[in-house]
């Protein structure tokens, strides 16, 4: 690999995942996700280089080259894991970020952990990216990596995108140390986010907390400008195009309706994370029949949850409380052989994915708060035929763009069941009428448009003078 990198990408994980294969023998695979395939051509033309952690806490691993790719690994001991990544990273910004749907954890032992961490991620970032080169930090485990980079190097070009929703002033404040990171962020270029609101909530930040000048998306640090703007994520359409093309993954959709025994499918995908709503969706699926207005055998619902951060409390509890409500739901409802919800505990692969997607009457997308969630992008952009129904919580980023789906506020338990069987019942007209539009949508604004508006607003010429100091 060559010694310095035009181009550098740094991110809390690798794009690559370790599998062990039958003899024991480890290699890397590239690990699937929208990310990823964005990035990699941009990282192969441009010798770019991705600095990350492998995964595994306290080893040490050296600069290694895989899929065109040049990775170099940060290490995390097990102590830095706890504090830095399920600290304060998940149970501290995770929560605050997400309306504080938990209660965030605040703990000055987390909060060093995460500068520690930081530090060296913005080191690791400083060796490797050549003389001007862009460098490009993602997400809320590495908020602190602008303004350390830019110390380190004050020739970088630095964006930074933030992947989950930015608060509002009224609740970030409660952060101990709300200003370390606002002036963090700032040491980037261009801080991206999902939503043109978050971007207005991070400047409203910048105004009330550092006292800060602002106008319109630029925010003036001393003679630094600052652009905080939205930059919508998408998905890989042509990748699922593909896989919905495959014979194989038709065969295998029809042979999940079948399994189903005919009834509608509604299909629910998600890690499993309490922002997600997914106690929600299947309390009104569940009451529906309890009315009286499903019967078992005539709609289905598919609920798949990746196992996700199990060492963090919450998502201990949160698994604990949704299988009871599964098995409470189908002791109830179920009939011998028909279970009303069908519920996996696992991840899935790609393929397995697209049937479902292929196989669901109504996708139901319910988080409480999402900066975007891809698996409605993912629907869409399988549903080439025009059929199904997307419902989308109010709350996702994604709700922006998918208009034309059922739109629900997912803590209203009523209007989430009336919403469930307007969109079982739709006709095939209604379905491709609210259909079109959504695929249009993300057909032209897929994941490669989204890395290329963010990293040529990043590579832009510098922007306006700052107006004259008040
Ligand atoms: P996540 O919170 O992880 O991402 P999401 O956007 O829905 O949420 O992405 C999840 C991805 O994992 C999707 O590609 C989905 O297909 C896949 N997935 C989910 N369950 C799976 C399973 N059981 N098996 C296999 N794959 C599964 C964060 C933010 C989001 C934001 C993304 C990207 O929280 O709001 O959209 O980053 O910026």
């Amino acid at each position: 690999m060559s010694d310095r990198s035009e181009f550098v990408v740094v991110a809390n994980r690798l794009p690559v995942d370790r599998v062990v294969a039958e003899d024991g023998a480890a290699s890397w695979r590239r690990s699937p996700g929208g990310l990823v395939t964005a990035i990699a051509p941009v990282m192969r033309s441009r010798e770019g280089a991705w600095i990350g952690w492998s995964g595994a806490p306290d080893e040490e691993l050296e600069p290694f080259v895989e899929d065109g790719m040049n990775l170099v690994p940060v290490p995390l001991s097990a102590l830095d894991v706890e504090r830095y990544y399920e600290g304060f990273s998940n149970a501290t910004l995770w929560p605050l970020y997400h309306d504080v749907i938990a209660p965030p954890v605040y703990e000055r032992k987390l909060w060093e952990a995460y500068v520690r961490v930081n530090e060296r991620f913005a080191e690791a970032a400083a060796q490797v990216a050549a003389e001007g080169a862009v460098v490009w930090v993602q997400d809320y485990q590495l908020q602190l990596v602008p303004a350390m980079l830019r110390k380190l190097r004050p020739d970088l070009r630095i964006g930074f995108f933030l992947h989950i929703p930015f608060p509002p002033l009224e609740l970030f404040w409660q952060l101990p140390w709300r200003r370390q990171i606002i002036e963090g962020l700032l040491g980037a270029d261009l801080v991206g986010f999902q939503r043109p609101g978050a971007a207005a909530n991070f400047l409203r930040l910048v105004r009330r907390l550092l006292d800060g000048r602002t106008s319109g998306q630029l925010a003036f640090v001393g003679d630094r400008v600052v652009r905080a703007a939205a930059f919508p994520i998408s998905v890989d359409v042509q990748e699922l195009e593909a896989l919905v093309n495959d014979p194989a993954v038709r065969r295998r959709s029809e042979e999940i309706r079948a399994d189903l025994g005919g009834a509608k499918v509604l299909l629910g995908v998600d890690r499993l994370d309490y922002t997600k709503g997914i106690t929600q969706r299947l309390q009104a699926f569940g009451e529906l029949f309890r009315d009286g207005e499903l019967k078992p055998g005539e709609a289905a619902f598919v609920q798949i949850a990746t196992p996700s951060r199990e060492r963090v409390e919450q998502y201990r509890l949160l698994r604990d409380t949704i299988e009871q409500q599964v098995g409470r739901t189908n002791g109830e409802y179920s009939e011998l052989g028909v279970p009303v919800i069908n519920y996996m505990h696992t991840s899935y692969t790609r393929d397995e994915l697209a049937a479902l997607f292929l196989a669901a009457d109504v996708m139901v997308v319910t988080p409480l708060r999402d900066g975007m969630n891809l698996v409605a992008k993912e629907y869409v952009a399988c549903r080439a035929d025009h059929r199904g129904s997307l419902v989308l919580s109010e709350f996702a980023g994604a709700a922006d763009e998918l208009k034309r789906a059922y739109l629900v506020n997912p803590y209203d338990i009523n209007g989430l069941k009336s919403t469930l069987l307007e969109a079982l019942r739709a006709e095939p007209a209604e379905q491709a009428r609210r259909m079109r539009p959504m695929r249009r949508r993300v057909i032209e604004h897929d994941v490669d448009r989204w890395a290329r508006e963010f990293l040529s607003a990043l590579e832009e010429p510098q922007h306006p003078d700052p107006p004259s100091a008040r």
